[in-house]
């Protein structure tokens, strides 16, 4: 099973990104929990509203995964939390790395309002949980630049690869980006991190 994963650059003033930071650390082969040969092709994704469709597009295209798994940081979370949806909406007060907000505006003009994950979603917070990592079904993956990228990478899936799954992986602070800030916000060690992503993986 080919499996394409992204994690995305640092944004709003952190130093670093735990999605990215968690996906470099990854083995790039494993075995799935059925025994199945995973093999992960990584890539970085840019805080891009407006870019992050047509990334994923080309290397979706180009690659022809079985599976794709975008990961995202989400600051003040606590745990490993794979969405059940994106919503067709951009709306947040903070800008992309490219200075560009959204307030009220659909990801797609005229697409659905929500679009399920293509993933097992439920399989994969229990075994993130049984490898010992806190983890949870989520339901919002807000509305900012992650919540676009799962958009445009289940749109792809339903309109033109239908045997393809998807779907995205919030992951929360890591312990030592959390420890610059003042307010203290939940983190988890990296390992931890790539630990219970591993974990969802496998149950693929
Ligand atoms: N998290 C942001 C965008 C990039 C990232 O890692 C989000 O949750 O939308």
């Amino acid at each position: 099973m080919k499996i394409l994963i992204t994690g995305f650059a640092p944004f709003g003033g952190e130093a670093v990104n735990p999605s990215w930071e968690a996906v470099s650390r990854l083995p790039e082969q494993f075995q799935t929990s059925k025994g199945e040969a995973a093999v992960l092709s990584k890539h970085q994704m840019p805080v891009s509203y407006n870019r992050c469709g047509q990334i994923i597009e080309d290397f979706i295209r180009r690659e022809l995964p079985d599976c794709v798994v975008c990961v995202g940081q989400a600051g003040g979370r606590a745990g490993i939390e794979v969405e059940q949806i994106a919503i067709n909406l951009k709306d947040a007060q903070s800008p992309d790395n490219e200075g560009t907000v959204f307030s009220g505006e659909p990801v797609t003009q005229g697409g659905p309002d929500g679009r399920f994950a293509r993933l097992p979603v439920r399989d994969m917070v229990k075994a993130c949980r049984e490898a010992g990592v806190p983890g949870r079904v989520s339901f919002s993956a807000g509305a900012y630049v992650c919540n676009c990228l799962m958009y445009h990478v289940l749109e792809l899936i339903e309109k033109r690869y239908p045997d393809m799954r998807g779907g995205f992986i919030h992951v929360p602070y890591e312990c030592g980006q959390a420890a610059l800030h003042d307010k203290i916000k939940p983190s988890l060690p990296l390992a931890t991190i790539a630990d219970g992503l591993l974990a969802c993986l496998k149950a693929l």
